[in-house]
């Protein structure tokens, strides 16, 4: 399905917000793992054959205090609230928010792909949304959906393996989930990767924000 050239970096990422897409969330935790190529090609293993995190250890993850409050499953779910980023003095979605992870991206090795669970329906939206410079940027396959639920009965593991546990800590905690997931059947995932990554062309806004104007980078 793709006709990009293939990505060099795998950009594990996940977002966290203020509720699901009927409530026009905003963004409040932004997590990126990107992966080289050859760290998924050849996943290294500990001394029982499981796969371990890639050594080389660049991710970002970064908060800001949304403008609109979180519903309370939102509030749940990510452990955060207006009230306690307010307390911690975090400021709220600026220009920062849109160019350190551009910038971060921008070290990467491209073309990038985007690894996102759900991504098609959640985080790639929001990020055309809150992030439209970046979207509008971005080169390469682009996002790429994960083929697989990790949750109860995980997809993307084989019988009998053990599972990576479910870590708490918000959306750095579900990245790792994810790609750990992921390396349990690396080769078989990359080239459903290759075979199934789309363009940002292909990813509509989650919603006009009100003022219809975003930050641009
Ligand atoms: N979310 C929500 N209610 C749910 C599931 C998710 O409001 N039942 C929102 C808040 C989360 C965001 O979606 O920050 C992303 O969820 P996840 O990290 O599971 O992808
Ligand atoms: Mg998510
Ligand atoms: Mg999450």
């Amino acid at each position: 399905m793709s006709k990009g050239p293939r990505a060099e970096t795998f950009v594990f990422l996940d977002l966290e917000a203020t509720g699901l897409p009927s409530v026009d969330p905003k963004i409040a935790e932004i997590s990126l793992f990107p992966v080289h190529r050859s760290s998924l090609e050849n996943p290294e293993c500990d001394e029982s054959d499981a796969p371990v995190l890639p050594q080389v250890p660049d991710k970002l993850t970064l908060c800001t205090s949304p403008e609109c409050p979180f519903t309370a499953k939102a509030s749940e779910i990510t452990g955060l609230s207006s009230e306690g980023l307010a307390r911690c003095q975090k400021p709220g979605f600026d220009g920062a928010v849109v160019r350190t992870p551009q910038a971060f991206l921008s070290r990467q090795e491209g073309p990038l792909c985007l690894m996102a669970h759900n991504g098609f329906d959640y985080d790639f939206p929001l990020l055309c949304t809150e992030l439209p410079g970046y979207a509008a940027g971005a080169a390469g396959p682009g996002p790429c959906p994960q083929p697989w639920h990790p949750g109860p009965g995980r997809q993307g593991l084989q019988p009998g393996q053990p599972l990576p546990p479910l870590l708490p800590g918000g959306a750095e905690g579900h990245v790792h989930t994810r790609l750990m997931v992921f390396l349990h059947r690396a080769a078989e995932l990359l080239a459903w990767a290759d075979e199934h990554a789309l363009s940002w062309a292909r990813v509509e806004p989650m919603y006009v924000p009100p003022d219809g104007l975003s930050l641009k980078a």
